[in-house]
């Protein structure tokens, strides 16, 4: 029986290392090792055996198995070894091969003016300021000095989510919010969507988006907020742009001003941009109403403030030249590809 043992040893150790293939491997496995396999089959035969000659045998068996084991393990490791080589000396990647075009979307036209409004507010010390756009209707009206009865505060002009709950119709309250949380001096803008009951028209749609700005400091006056805006126009608009104030209302200013612009398109000469006036709308504006200052904890006897608001798009729409605000929320490719 060792002789037997002996052979199927010597044949085997021959026939894997003569092995050229994964499969031959292991259908050698099969051979030797398997539930029929020739090592196996010595085993079953262990019975006929006489008790001493059992144990030696059963061993120099098992002995040879490991053996055999170990060797189809290193033949097979040496195949995969083989078989990556060959992969990798096949495979080779044209590094001068023109890779596909990505598409590129471009930046939308009102994200483009906040950012560039931002810029120029930024280089002028302004920090920006955020908040939520589902607003408690007490920081988007009654702190800014907007009572219960005003017609701002109507169902139909403000979306509702509670009584107490609104979608802000402005980005005043998140001055609002910086004022109660922050001593000044303040110096904030505040950009992002706000939201009105209006229907949709060429230039009026529920949702748009203002930047709000807001200074609070000592000795703050008229003359600060003049400059300001002066400075932001030709910034905005180019270095010849004038600007004029006219008298207007708002409840959280006093006094209160509405902003226009001579006309960058025609410097003032009247043409289809401004629609023959030489001057175009830009903004509402004033110095922050006292009351609006102590509701936010801040005391009017101390210090004072301006604050100024615009419409985005408005904006958007003179510069890029857009006539009808629909365009701006539609999203359809053909348009936005054009900025
Ligand atoms: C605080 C106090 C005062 C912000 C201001 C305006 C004037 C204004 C409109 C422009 C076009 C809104 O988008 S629009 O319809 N806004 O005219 N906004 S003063 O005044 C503030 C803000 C915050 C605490």
């Amino acid at each position: 029986m060792k002789e037997q043992i002996a052979n199927i040893k010597k044949n085997s150790i021959k026939e894997i290392e003569n092995c050229i293939e994964e499969k031959q491997l292991n259908e050698l496995r099969v051979k030797y090792l398997g539930k029929k396999g020739e090592l196996t089959a010595v085993l079953r035969g262990l019975g006929n055996l006489t008790a001493e000659e059992r144990p030696l045998i059963g061993s120099l068996v098992n002995e040879v198995r490991d053996e055999l084991e170990e060797l189809i393990m290193k033949k097979g490791r040496e195949f995969k070894k083989q078989e990556l080589k060959k992969k990798l000396e096949n495979e080779s990647i044209d590094v001068t091969e023109p890779s596909k075009k990505i598409k590129l979307g471009s930046v939308h036209p009102i994200t483009q003016t906040i950012n560039e409004v931002e810029e120029i507010f930024l280089g002028m010390g302004y920090q920006i300021a955020d908040g939520p756009e589902v607003e408690k209707a007490i920081y988007n009206f009654d702190k800014l000095n907007t009572p219960p009865d005003h017609p701002a505060r109507d169902l139909q002009d403000t979306f509702y989510v509670t009584e107490d709950l609104v979608l802000r119709s402005q980005t005043s309250p998140v001055q609002a919010r910086v004022m109660e949380n922050q001593k000044p001096p303040i110096k904030i803008i505040c950009p992002g969507a706000v939201y009105r009951s209006d229907s949709i028209d060429a230039t009026h749609s529920p949702v748009f988006h203002q930047v709000e700005g807001l200074v609070v400091d000592k000795n703050i006056a008229m003359t600060d907020l003049k400059g300001t805006l002066e400075m932001f126009a030709k910034k905005c608009l180019g270095e010849k742009t004038k600007i004029r104030f006219r008298p207007h209302h708002f409840p959280f200013t006093e006094p209160s001003a509405e902003v226009d612009v001579s006309c960058f398109v025609c410097d003032g000469k009247g043409c289809r941009v401004c629609k023959g006036e030489g001057w175009i709308e830009l903004l509402g504006c004033g110095m922050v109403h006292p009351n609006v200052l102590s509701n936010c904890g801040i005391d009017p006897e101390v210090y004072s403030g301006f604050a100024f608001g615009f419409g985005v798009e408005r904006i958007a729409m003179a510069k890029f030249g857009i006539e009808d605000m629909r365009l701006l929320f539609e999203n359809d490719i053909r348009f936005l590809k054009q900025f």
